[in-house]
């Protein structure tokens, strides 16, 4: 009986108490009386993590009875966010779990803040995966996630003088309760060495050996028996690494020459949107890459046998940007030397199963590899990376433009030298296209530039290779985990029986569009954002020591710190409000709270810059008592996931305001908008369907789209004359450059005036204006409350489109073949 066998969780608050002291007492060795929150939350993730194991099992198995077709994720990065609550949530145990740690005098929510965030990723990249995971879980995709283990996550941030410091964050240290070791499906991967022929093939030898242990994440789906496995990898040293040069006398050298074999997943690149080209980072790949192939392959074996022929038909492999792209080469190596598959009939198994997702267009973005180190590390992979673009240029490109040597140039997967003795470089979004079926942009206008600027010849040549998905964010953390009052409301409204439930359909939510003007309705949803404001207020006063009032807009920007988001522009319009205060202290405005989150590369000096200067401007304005608490600017430190989760709820004005044609998606807009907030934004990304959805009048779009962008660029533009036209603007650069905000550092700022007065390549300067505009037109509205209200509901009702459900149907239906 199948049911039976696939029974769901169903355990009481009388039960979970029970396991809940089992566990302190025998897994943890502690007594009722000594266990304290941090112990509580331990014991109840172990209870959680049993019902995991259990359903992973039966998962697995049922997917084997039926030699399911599987996606594999591959991602350096899945920031998946504390685990527990939202487990609970999942398993539909959270209230019962809340009504035993209740008999047990403790209260569930306070267990929850002991969680330390596993923050594996950087942002959007790093989080889309793990709403991903999420949403495969839910719908009962059969999929694995494939990442590293990485014993330091994303650097923790702190402030010093308003400086961003950076220290490690040894998230694991605390204990991790969720990830289960595996060493029976351990993975040996090689690295180094050199390529000889024998007998007509090729043999990869001398090679170092790093092995690879899996760690087992269970990744619980919503209102399901479903439950997938995020597997991610953690390098070791292999028995008898490094003893080949031990034998010859070079123990030392190599100890000391080349990657230790526990280096490699030790520690997440901080670099977003930037890649370092760093030797541990290429090996970082591969490795996390060669263990994940082997392992699927692996899977396919024993559940399918040897035959290569029904490989497409059974694995779906999807890289998430380029940084997997190495797995291109690694299953062609697989196939021919190990498998004995020619050549054409490789490439043809690789197109069928991988695809591969463009998450930037920013050039600098854009990994490339030197040929010499793609050659050092994995000298056979360098050899069929020659073999794929041999093919690719002297048969498809060759057919398509005979003759056309300059377009051989363009379209090579090597890009040779620009200057003579300069290095050849390895295209990783070209090795992509190349090797993959489909290839996807994040969101409309996204994917509309993935066609037009960034792989025109790609797409004349393959008309249908390039599609769009666009991104979405999971229901389940990001409103109704979050923001548990309005889930509530919303249910209350709309019902919630399960054919009802918005947080398995969310277009669902469509329906609260008929109470948009209902007073009854606006009163209470907006007293819900304002007790989510009193929570948040409390927060901020706790981590910064700054009181904000739940009656001022709350005015919200969290992303990662760079200048196509333009938080100096955010920042230039604070300094210009500020300063319209201080002409005139009795102007009649609401009270406004402006909040920032980010964190900068480290080695990125006018993120930094911008960092210190909010900083700098937020002491200044928060400590001036002429202006009446009429402004504040509060940066929170360490922003992650389980402080989006606490802003979000109480944000009044989300602000998605970079450089149109930059942002590529961005899904903090979704989230922000599906909580009731009003976004301000330029026509970027996301941006553009958001509008769409909730319709021009209920979001405030200001500034250059994106072909005004080019043509501006096209025509040459002088910061200077914006500069010299606009008198506030200039005063409020002016007041930057002159060193009053950091008198003991007075070119503290110089970074950023440079930046902005020396080509303001991201245009910040052309917007300023029409940005102001926005935020008086948001003044103005949130004048009239009925209006407020009405605007922010529709948001919410409208955001059926972006859940990650929506994405995931997608890719199953578009590139998966699955659904
Ligand atoms: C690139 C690199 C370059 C190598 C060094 C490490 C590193 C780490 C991450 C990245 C990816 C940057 C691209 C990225 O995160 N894109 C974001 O993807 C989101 C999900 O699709 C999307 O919403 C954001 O707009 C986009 O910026």
């Amino acid at each position: 009986n199948k049911t039976e066998q696939y029974a769901t969780t169903t355990l009481d608050a009388d039960q979970l108490a029970h396991s809940i002291k089992r566990h302190l007492q025998q897994s943890l060795g502690v007594d009722l009386e000594e266990a304290g929150p941090a112990e509580y939350w331990e014991a109840l993730s172990l209870v959680v993590r049993e019902q995991g194991l259990d359903l992973i099992r039966k998962t697995r198995h049922k997917e084997r009875d039926e030699k399911a077709r599987r996606v594999y994720y591959l991602s350096l990065e899945f920031l998946v966010g504390r685990l527990l609550g939202n487990n609970l949530h999942n398993l539909g145990i959270y209230h019962q779990a809340e009504e035993a740690m209740a008999n047990l005098g403790v209260n569930l929510s306070d267990v929850l803040e002991h969680e330390t965030d596993p923050a594996l990723g950087n942002g959007g990249l790093g989080r889309l995966a793990a709403c991903f995971m999420d949403s495969l879980a839910t719908l009962d995709l059969p999929a694995f996630g494939y990442g590293i283990n990485y014993r330091f996550g994303l650097f923790k941030q702190d402030f010093a003088g308003g400086k961003q410091v950076e220290s490690p964050d040894a998230w694991r240290e605390e204990s991790c309760p969720w990830g289960i070791e595996r060493p029976k499906r351990k993975q040996l991967i090689k690295l180094y060495g050199r390529v000889t022929e024998r007998a007509g093939k090729a043999v990869w030898e001398d090679t170092q050996e790093i092995l690879g242990m899996p760690w087992d994440v269970p990744v619980t789906g919503y209102g399901t028996d479903t439950v997938n496995t995020l597997r991610l990898w953690e390098s070791r040293a292999a028995e008898g690494f490094d003893l080949s040069s031990f034998d010859e006398g070079r123990y030392q050298e190599s100890r000391s020459g080349e990657i230790q074999a526990e280096n490699v997943s030790q520690v997440l690149y901080p670099n977003d949107n930037h890649p370092a080209g760093k030797e541990l980072r290429l090996i970082q790949q591969y490795f996390f890459v060669a263990c994940s192939i082997a392992d699927l392959i692996a899977r396919y074996k024993r559940e399918n046998g040897d035959n290569w022929d029904g490989f497409a038909e059974k694995v779906a492999i999807q890289l998430n940007d380029t940084h997997p792209a190495i797995a291109v080469p690694e299953l062609m190596r697989i196939l021919m030397d190990e498998e004995d598959i020619v050549f054409s009939k490789a490439l043809s198994i690789c197109r069928e199963v991988f695809s591969y997702t463009n998450h930037t267009l920013l050039p600098e973005a854009l990994e490339k590899w030197p040929q010499n180190l793609i050659t050092k590390v994995l000298p056979r992979h360098m050899q069929i990376i020659h073999m794929i673009n041999y093919h690719f240029l002297h048969t498809e490109v060759e057919t398509q433009w005979p003759g056309d040597n300059n377009m051989k140039r363009r379209l090579s997967i090597i890009e040779e030298p620009e200057r003579p003795g300069g290095q050849q470089m390895v295209r990783m979004a070209y090795l992509s296209v190349v090797g993959s079926h489909k290839v996807n942009g994040v969101a409309a206008l996204h994917s509309g530039l993935v066609k037009t600027t960034l792989f025109p010849e790609f797409n004349e040549l393959w008309p249908d290779k390039l599609v769009n998905v666009t991104n979405g964010v999971t229901p389940r953390r990001w409103l109704d985990y979050c923001n548990p009052e309005l889930a509530k409301l919303i249910d209350d409204t709309i019902g919630k029986d399960e054919k009802a439930d918005w947080r398995k359909d969310l277009s669902k939510l469509d329906a609260i569009n008929a109470y948009a003007d209902d007073p009854a309705f606006q009163k209470k949803f907006a007293a819900i954002k304002h007790n989510n404001k009193i929570r948040f207020a409390a927060v901020v006063k706790e981590l910064c020591n700054i009181d904000i009032s739940p009656d001022a807009i709350f005015d919200v920007q969290i992303k990662r710190l760079h200048e196509y988001k333009r938080q100096q522009l955010n920042l230039l319009h604070i300094m210009a409000l500020y300063r319209r205060l201080l002409d005139n202290p009795d102007l009649d405005v609401p009270q406004r709270v402006f909040i920032f989150g980010a964190k900068a590369a480290p080695g990125y000096k006018v993120a930094k810059t911008i960092i210190h200067a909010i900083n700098r401007v937020a002491e200044r304005v928060n400590n001036d008592r002429r202006i009446k608490d009429k402004l504040k600017v509060v940066f929170l430190p360490n922003y992650r996931v389980s402080l989006a989760e606490k802003i979000i709820p109480a944000a009044d004005v989300s602000e998605q305001i970079s450089t149109a044609g930059f942002e590529a998606s961005g899904t903090g807009n979704m989230k922000f908008a599906l909580n009731g907030a009003l976004t301000v934004g330029t026509l970027d990304g996301a941006n553009v369907e958001i509008a769409e959805e909730v319709g021009d009048d209920n979001i405030f779009i200001y500034g250059l789209t994106v072909e005004e962008v080019a043509e501006l660029r096209h025509r040459g533009y002088n910061p200077k004359d914006v500069y010299n036209s606009n008198a506030e603007l200039k005063a409020v650069i002016d007041w930057l450059a002159s060193g009053d905000l950091c008198p003991e550092e007075p070119d503290a700022f110089r970074p950023l005036v440079d930046s902005l007065l020396g080509g303001d390549y991201f245009l910040t300067l052309v917007d300023y204006q029409a940005y102001s505009d926005a935020h008086d037109k948001i003044v103005e509205t949130w004048n009239k409350p009925e209006l407020w209200w009405k605007m922010a509901i529709i948001n919410t009702a409208s955001m059926g489109k972006f859940s990650s459900d929506r994405s995931i149907m997608d890719y199953a239906k578009t590139i998966w073949n699955m659904a």
